[in-house]
């Protein structure tokens, strides 16, 4: 397929784009298309990409399906070599991919050549598994009988992803379904289609058989087809919280296995024994990284009234001087948001701000001005006076948006972090071994930093949260082979006798 792409956000002709189901690309069975186009430079129309429907998903199943057989009775350490070689194309093509998935989705080239380098790590981690992927041995209760559990694929897997970690998070998910032997249909974000496509033409290059991965474009309803089909056993997703209470209940009532990472509150303590400028660039990071649009954002600085307003002053002077503008460009250290739709969500939450009394002390605004004007710019935006039970402190915002909560103590700190709906990701700054541990033990969420930001997820280690946040599983890591694997109890009785557990073993 020709690559028309190019990295100053100007395309020299726009390309169509297709599906590739069963080893093959195909236009969407309705013939339709929609567009993809930059968010930095809405006039910058990146290509057109199949809108599918149902007919599509049901195709792309069933050549799921067929692929199964061979795919899982090929020995994992061969499917290992497989991911080898991906990691290796990834490497290879990480500048060509993250420059075209800044040019997607905004987010600047040193942040995309970041979420390569997690595709990379996912890739390598995965191909070492082939050769782990252990059950259990352990002794029977009976004579001459052997117990083991084993790990086995479970079918065809559904991924469903967002947009702003476009090569990553589906990475976190096709890679470890695909070592554990099930094949997948594999839907990106309609926001982010061309960064899914070049994750996928990576895969095909690496030697996945046909139908071990197809690619089905589209939006939400092309996502509920692939949920709803009763050829995919286990779904993955990445969104919100709303969309995926929906997949849960489908998915409950029809016996699969299923999945979730959504959304955030994520807090950061500040406590006054902290290194302040450590403090600062980890909220800087944290919160204005990515604009804001990840589940791991910081979105709540919970900080000690001691250093409240130092750090607040500290704060908005450097926030305030972050460079916005077109992530394929040198200086620019915050992209744009990914649409329109996204800037109106957090110019509501501003209002909602000042309605409920808290006081805006940086930017409120879209962010217009030189090379700003044909773009989704939002300015760095910092709330403070926000007190626990307003939504602000509550709601995830999905943007630049940094709400302040005063403490007078780490128990009050502790208390307002737990203060709401999801439980992914959460930091410390102290430098008391104590609340560092007690933090770790009561903070409730997946993941706690201790003088780190709130992001900073590797691919080797569990990834997920708790409450609103998932449902009891972990992406990354070795616990991800879990969630895509069934184990099987395997018992062997070379007694030559009828034995019979529970029974002939003991006495009453
Ligand atoms: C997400 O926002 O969906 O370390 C994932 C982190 C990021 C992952 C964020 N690399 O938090």
């Amino acid at each position: 397929m020709a690559e028309t792409m190019t990295t100053n956000g100007t395309a020299t002709d726009v390309q169509t784009f297709q599906n590739y189901i069963g080893g093959q690309w195909r236009d969407a069975a309705s013939g339709e298309t929609f567009e993809d186009r930059n968010p930095a430079r809405q006039s910058d129309l990146i290509g057109r990409f199949p809108k599918s429907t149902a007919e599509d998903v049901d195709a792309a199943v069933k050549a799921a399906r067929d692929a199964y057989d061979g795919w899982r009775l090929m020995p994992a350490p061969q499917r290992g070599d497989i991911l080898r070689k991906l990691g290796d194309i990834l490497t290879e093509r990480k500048s060509e991919l993250a420059h075209a998935m800044t040019r997607e989705m905004g987010k600047p080239f040193f942040e995309t050549k970041g979420d390569v380098q997690e595709a990379i790590d996912t890739a390598y981690y995965a191909a070492t598994e082939g050769r782990r992927l252990f059950g259990h041995t352990v002794p029977s209760e009976l004579s001459n009988k052997f117990n083991m559990s084993i790990r086995l694929p479970i079918g065809v897997v559904g991924v469903i992803t967002a947009w702003n970690f476009p090569v990553a998070v589906p990475t976190w998910k096709m890679f470890p379904a695909v070592l554990a032997g099930n094949t997948v249909v594999f839907k990106p974000s309609e926001e982010a289609p061309h960064s899914g496509m070049l994750l996928v033409q990576a895969m095909i290059d690496a030697g996945f058989p046909d139908g071990v991965v197809n690619l089905v474009q589209g939006a939400g309803d092309v996502g509920q087809a692939i949920v709803e089909h009763e050829g995919t056993n286990v779904i993955t997703f990445t969104g919100s919280t709303e969309t995926g209470s929906h997949i849960g209940a489908v998915c409950g009532r029809m016996h699969k296995r299923f999945s979730f990472e959504m959304g955030g509150k994520n807090p950061a303590i500040v406590m006054e024994d902290a290194d302040l400028d450590l403090a600062l660039e980890g909220l800087l990071w944290g919160a204005f990284g990515t604009t804001g649009q990840r589940c791991t954002a910081t979105s709540r600085l919970i900080v000690h009234e001691d250093v409240h307003d130092k750090l607040v002053d500290m704060l908005k002077a450097r926030a305030a001087d972050l460079q916005l503008g077109y992530g394929n460009e040198d200086a620019t250290e915050m992209g744009p948001m990914i649409n329109g739709k996204a800037i109106e969500k957090v110019e509501r939450y501003v209002e909602i701000a000042k309605n409920e009394g808290a006081t805006l002390a940086l930017g409120g605004e879209r962010a217009t001005g030189d090379g700003l004007d044909d773009g989704h710019f939002f300015q760095p935006t910092i709330f403070t006076g926000v007190t626990p039970e307003m939504r602000v402190a509550k709601e995830e915002v999905f943007g630049p948006f940094l709400s302040v909560i005063k403490i007078k103590s780490f128990d009050e700190a502790i208390e307002v972090a737990n203060n709401i709906p999801y439980g992914l990701s959460s930091a410390v700054y102290t430098k008391d071994v104590a609340r560092a541990f007690r933090a770790m033990r009561d903070i409730e969420a997946g993941i706690t930093y201790i003088n780190g930001p709130t992001i900073g997820a590797e691919a080797h280690m569990p990834f997920g949260g708790v409450k609103g946040t998932g449902n009891g599983h972990r992406e990354g890591g070795w616990e991800v082979f879990d969630f895509y694997t069934e184990t099987k109890t395997v018992y062997v009785d070379y007694s030559g006798t009828l034995q019979k557990a529970q029974i002939d073993n003991v006495e009453d």
